[in-house]
Order: structure tokens, then sequence, then C-alpha cells
């Protein structure tokens, strides 16, 4: 459309028709964009940056890249190159910003109004942060959080902590978090936090801290505003407050990508209707589809390869449609009996909307 905002440049290798620019800061996946592939193509993938991002001449000396680490034994300031030399893994994560889907909040909250095109499933490559604190000593005592600080250089003359991205989680989720270097096969992206990045599977993608400068075990939650009162679950008439939940772990999700997304023509007869489903912090055992808006249910094939418990999974159902229209629905259930909700759950900010119904597709069949 002529009122399409342009890519901003140092997002400008993506693929521009795949992409909803929000602003340059907020750069969503049309749903008709997904595609059938398990892992999003990298031009593809959404963009969201709380600061604007560093120069890209960060990029220049990716091996010198330093990051700190505190609250081990033996505290010490690495190179990417020196991590490098620990160890390597890869894991396929979904990375979902916590507002996506907040567009279908009727309060309209303020923020992005990202519909279903935060999220992309993504596979990384880098250091285990297990082994790193293994070779740093183990830990220094038993600290609660695990925060990390974004390497952006912040305006001077404000407060740090009103802009600093640092965002602490609960210690355990170390056991399977990752520093890493390359994402989808290719070394890091400015735009997805190159050199460096926090992997935290299973979390919400702020706590995905980009250009990491410190990791960081600590007894309390950061001090800065977007762990204090940033990304909490404020009730709808509530102030944010540090007392609230905060945006850590994802729930079950799922959501039919085709056919008909974003006005795709469906014509009647057989379809096959093709979505994605993850568990959050659990592996996806079934989903089931529904084209009459949850009234009847089928459950749908997994397809694809299994990338492990924080990827998605593909699903398929092929389906007769008539002509007119339908609802079409999907509801995902993790291994351990956690079942997709029906309904979101309100807050002030918009997060975390996991609901089917939200997220259904309406289509127009002729
Ligand atoms: N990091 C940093 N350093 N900075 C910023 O800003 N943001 C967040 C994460 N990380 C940031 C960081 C967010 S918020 C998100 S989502 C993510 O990131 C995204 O990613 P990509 O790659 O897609 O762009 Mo919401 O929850």
């Amino acid at each position: 459309a002529s009122t399409a905002k342009p890519l901003p440049p140092y997002a400008a290798w993506k693929d521009a028709d795949s992409l909803i620019v929000h602003s340059a800061n907020t750069i969503e996946t049309r749903r008709s964009a997904f595609g059938d592939g398990i892992i999003t193509p990298s031009r593809q993938l959404y963009v969201r940056n709380n600061l604007p991002p560093p120069d890209a001449a960060i990029l220049n000396d990716r091996d010198g890249w330093k990051v700190e680490i505190q609250g081990v034994k033996q505290p010490r300031t690495l190179t990417v190159g020196d991590l490098k030399t620990l160890g390597v893994e890869s894991i396929a994560t979904v990375l979902q910003c916590s507002g996506n889907g907040r567009g279908f909040f009727p309060h309209k909250p303020s923020g992005t109004p990202w519909e279903v095109g935060a999220a992309g499933c993504v596979m990384w490559t880098g250091v285990p942060v297990r082994t790193l604190v293994e070779y740093l000593g183990g830990l220094d005592g038993t600290p609660a959080f695990m925060t990390g600080t974004g390497g952006e250089v912040l305006p001077e003359g404000l407060d740090p902590k009103s802009l600093l991205v640092e965002r602490s989680v609960p210690r355990e989720a170390m056991q399977d978090a990752m520093l890493a270097w390359e994402m989808n096969g290719e070394p890091l992206s400015l735009a997805h936090g190159g050199p460096l990045r926090l992997i935290v599977p299973g979390y919400t993608g702020v706590n995905n801290v980009k250009y990491i400068k410190r990791l960081a075990f600590t007894a309390e939650q950061s001090p800065a505003k977007i762990q204090q009162t940033g990304y909490r679950l404020t009730p709808m008439d509530a102030k944010p407050s540090p007392d609230q939940p905060s945006v850590w772990a994802m729930e079950p999700k799922s959501w039919i990508n085709a056919p008909g997304a974003n006005g795709q023509a469906v014509k009647a007869g057989r379809v096959v209707v093709r979505g994605v489903a993850f568990g959050g912090m659990h592996a996806v055992k079934r989903v089931d589809v529904s084209i009459d808006g949850g009234k009847t249910w089928k459950q749908a094939a997994l397809i694809g390869p299994d990338l492990g418990k924080y990827a998605w999974r593909q699903f398929a159902l092929p389906v007769e449609l008539t002509a007119g229209q339908h609802m079409l629905v999907s509801r995902v259930e993790d291994t351990q009996g956690n079942v997709q909700v029906e309904n979101r759950f309100e807050n002030a900010p918009g997060y975390i909307n996991s609901s089917w119904r939200d997220h259904g597709l309406a289509i127009n069949v002729s």
C-alpha cells in the first residue's frame, strides 16, 4: 500500500513484502508470510527494539565483543572469541514478543498492536550458559536470578535505569539458556542482537537480551524500569508495579496461517488448513482444528521435523470447505496436559495473549 513505511536501514536486508513496518523499531511478519517450513527465514522474521539498535560498527570485530560474567566463583570478562573455545550447541526456540496478539485486546492497550506476527521459530548457535558457568567455577552461592544487560549506548543526561534494557529471569532458566552468535546458520545480524545475544528458551522475547554486554547471577531483579514496572501483568485498572507478575514463561499457543490469511482468495472444495503450535515451556502433544469457530474439532497432524520442546510444530488438516464465511481456529495441548486458553487474560499492557478465539482466522470461501 502507498502508506506502507519503508524498512529502517538496519533491517533493509529484510523482505519488505513479508513484513508490516509499524515503526523503525517494530516490524511484524505477515500472517500469510509464515510459509510451511519450520524455521522462519531471517528475512521474514519480526523485529522489536525498545531502543534504537547500536551502531553497525559493533559487528566489525565480532570475536572481539566483550561480555562480563558476574555472580560466578571466578567472575571474568570474556570475548566472543573466548566463548567459542568453551563449547557450542544449537537450539531451536520460538522467539515471541510479550505483546504478540496485543492487537486483539478490545481496550486497545498502548504499544504495538501486533496480531500473530511478532513471533518466529529460530535456530540459534552458541555456548550454553551452564557450560560457561561451569568453566568459571560454578555459581557464587544460590542467586535467585539470571540478569542480562543490553549493550546499547544510552543517551546522556537521562537516568540510565529508565532506558537500560536489562532483564532478570529465574535462575533455573540458565539450564537451557545460551549465549548465541549465530542465527539460522548465519552470523547474528544487528537487527537480532549481534554480535552476541542471550537466548532464554521458553521465555518471551524481551528476556532474550540482544548485544549482551553483561550476564550476572544476582540476588535481586534488575533495578531497570523495563524489569521493575515494565513487562508486568498489570491488572486493567492498576498502575504497573514490581509486585505484579513479570512477563516470563510463554504459554501454549497456536494459530492458523493458511488458507486465506491477509485476504488471499480461497476456493470451495478440499483445502489443507495449516498453522503453528508451541507449548512455551513444554513440548506440543496435539493440535485440534475447527472450521466452525470452535463448535466441532478434529485432530490435526503434526508435520515436519520435531526440533525440540522449545520450537514450534507445524500442523495440517485437510478439510472440505463450502462457499461462504468460515472461522478457522486451532487449539494446542502440551505434554503436561495444559491446553491453550479459549479467552485472553485481560491485562492493561496487553501481554501474553494466547486465546484461541482471538487468533481465529475468518475467511470468505468462494
Ligand atoms: N535486547 C536489547 N538489548 N534491546 C531491546 O530493545 N528488545 C526485546 C528483545 N531483546 C530488546 C532486546 C524485545 S521486547 C523483543 S520482543 C525481542 O528482543 C525481539 O527480538 P527480535 O530479534 O525479533 O527483534 Mo517484546 O517482549
